[in-house]
């Protein structure tokens, strides 16, 4: 970063500190990774300086021959690795492409269905405060009390009754597999649009680890930086007959020029997934989270559904006397990030809620495997009994996430992740 150290210390010395903390902390947060150096160069590329709006052969600007072909060479890995009939990569994020599904498939007013967010389900799936539920009557399923799974017998009955245009499936917080077949019968029961958001588990998609939903649905959209490890962007896959909808409503429905540079990291990103190195990652995701879940289980905490089959975790803090939020920000102290995350039928409020979710992809990128977990999982009852202790004061306390916090440092040193410059204590790797 030598020009920018020149030319902005300011700026530099943030991202400096930013890589520190990549560095140092144990990152679980389940929509988070690390992404290649080449994914860091393609997107940090003079790409970024070109405007395309439009599509290939047919943009509003010239000098577009390079942009092109970057675009359609992106598309190709899209529809070679998830077998898609149409694909659309300008989306700048999931929350714009899932709204340009909605501009694409339904009127403002139309009835959508979508898991509630309290549930596990993703803001834009209807949520009452975005514009997914402001714009559209939205109605919201949710998963089983007794097993935490998706209660599809509600889904059935809400799509009966409400007659929905879209009904979303896929999640941000559900630590099980979604029967898509099921949800695309329920779709043609009522003639609704199916859409299969899998911006949390496209990487184990395109691992083959994971129902892939794009031939069963209409519809399928993903962010392209969670376990697909590529730069922050969203992209759109559809059967033909939907195509210039979906196209007509990114631009000039929703968005503008298309983050070029963006979508030459993603191309990167889709090479990579195409490989057994990334296919041996992604099933160390998933063993990894099992091994989580199961070291957990074994010291007592409560996991919704009872464990996991893909990347992620909900555990309830409740049993343990502690808000998720008290555990997340805890955790943070002793070098371990997370969210605090609602768990299902949660009594509590969303921003103080009672879980705290957690996820393997990132620390899988970094290395490590199940002994790892066995030894996070550990770090992780110590800063619950920590934070329950009413013997300890608020200085004892943070003394003793300190310590823990120091431990997490030793462990990162041993797993340099990609892209990062600089160790935990400011030297370069
Ligand atoms: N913010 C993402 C997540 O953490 O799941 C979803 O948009």
């Amino acid at each position: 970063m030598a020009d920018l150290m020149t030319t902005d210390p300011e700026v530099g010395a943030i991202i400096r500190a930013e890589n520190r903390r990549q560095h140092r902390k144990i990152r679980l947060i389940a929509s988070e990774n690390y992404v290649s150096e080449a994914v860091l160069e393609a997107t940090g590329s003079i790409l970024t300086n070109k405007y395309s709006e439009g599509y290939a052969g047919a943009r509003c600007y010239e000098g577009q021959r390079e942009i092109d072909r970057m675009e359609q060479l992106c598309i190709q890995r899209v529809k070679a690795l998830f077998g898609a009939e149409h694909v659309n990569v300008q989306p700048y994020s999931g929350s714009p492409a899932n709204q340009a599904v909605m501009i694409a498939m339904a009127k403002p007013g139309d009835c959508i269905l979508g898991m509630s967010l309290a549930h596990g389900g993703h803001l834009t799936h209807g949520a009452p405060v975005s514009i997914s539920g402001m714009l559209y009557r939205s109605h919201q399923y949710g998963v089983c009390r007794d097993t935490g799974l998706i209660d599809y017998d509600q889904v059935e009955k809400l799509a009966h009754e409400h007659q929905p245009r879209l009904i979303f499936c896929g999640h941000s917080a559900y630590p099980r597999i979604v029967d898509f077949e099921r949800f695309a019968a329920i779709g043609r029961s009522v003639q609704a649009v199916v859409v299969a958001d899998i911006a949390h588990f496209s990487g184990l998609v395109a691992a083959g680890l994971h129902p892939n939903p794009v031939p069963v649905v209409d519809v399928v959209t993903s962010t392209t930086h969670k376990t697909l490890r590529g730069p922050r962007g969203g992209m759109i896959m559809c059967r033909q007959e939907h195509a210039s909808a979906i196209d007509r409503a990114v631009f000039p429905g929703l968005q503008g020029g298309p983050h070029n540079h963006v979508t030459a990291g993603l191309a990167v990103a889709l090479k990579e997934a195409d490989s057994a190195e990334f296919r041996a990652y992604a099933r160390q995701v998933l063993d990894n989270a099992a091994a989580l879940a199961e070291a957990l289980t074994r010291r007592g905490f409560r996991l919704s559904s009872g464990g996991t089959e893909n990347h992620l975790l909900l555990v309830d803090m409740s049993p343990r006397g502690l808000s998720g939020k008290q555990m997340a920000k805890s955790l943070d102290a002793a070098g371990i990030v997370c969210n605090f995350n609602s768990v299902p039928f949660d009594p509590r409020p969303p921003l103080n809620p009672s879980g705290i979710r957690l996820g393997t992809p990132a620390v899988t990128t970094r290395g490590f495997r199940e002994s790892e977990m066995e030894k996070i999982a550990a770090w992780i009852e110590q800063v619950a009994d920590i934070r329950a202790d009413q013997s300890a004061d608020r200085d004892q306390r943070r003394e003793r996430y300190r310590e823990i916090a120091a431990a997490v440092r030793a462990l990162c040193d041993g797993f340099p992740a990609p892209g990062l410059r600089y160790r935990s204590n400011g030297k370069p790797v």
